[in-house]
């Protein structure tokens, strides 16, 4: 007889458990919909984003100069945190004059611009020559 109430008991419990747990989800669905509504508002008001040029100023070595008539300088970078590890890469000058105090070897910092037709690079300056680089380790492809 005891078990019986005890049972008994037992279920109301999970009566009541189980109606604090509808109501609970009835909750959260009715939230989760005002969150929906919102977003869809936000995303309404939003302008259309003109793609945004992500910039990195980053160090490096001259490679190779561009050829006459081109504008792409060749440099071995060093790792851009979060975005590129050390490389060699060709990038399109900006401002070609910008290459012309240059020459093989020497030390750069520049800005790179990741846009919408590649990579860019700008403002170059030059950096002292014993200033310490981690370059990627080339190996040598002939
Ligand atoms: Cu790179």
């Amino acid at each position: 007889m005891k078990s019986a109430l005890f049972t008994r008991m037992l279920s109301i419990i999970f009566g009541l458990l189980l109606a604090a747990c509808g109501g609970g989800e009835k909750g959260q669905t009715a939230d989760s919909t005002a969150t929906d509504t919102a977003t869809e508002a936000s995303n309404e008001e939003a302008p259309e984003e003109t793609p945004k040029e992500e910039v990195y100023t980053v160090k490096g070595q001259v490679v190779r100069l561009p050829e006459t008539g081109k504008n792409d300088l060749t440099v071995d970078h060093e790792e851009i945190p979060d975005f590129m590890e050390a490389m060699r890469m060709s990038l399109t000058l900006a401002d070609s004059t910008e290459a012309k105090d240059l020459v093989v070897g020497d030390k750069i910092s520049f800005e790179m611009v990741k846009g919408e037709s590649g990579f860019l690079m700008r403002k170059i300056e030059k950096l002292p020559a014993d200033t310490e680089l981690k370059l990627p380790a080339m190996p040598e492809k002939k």
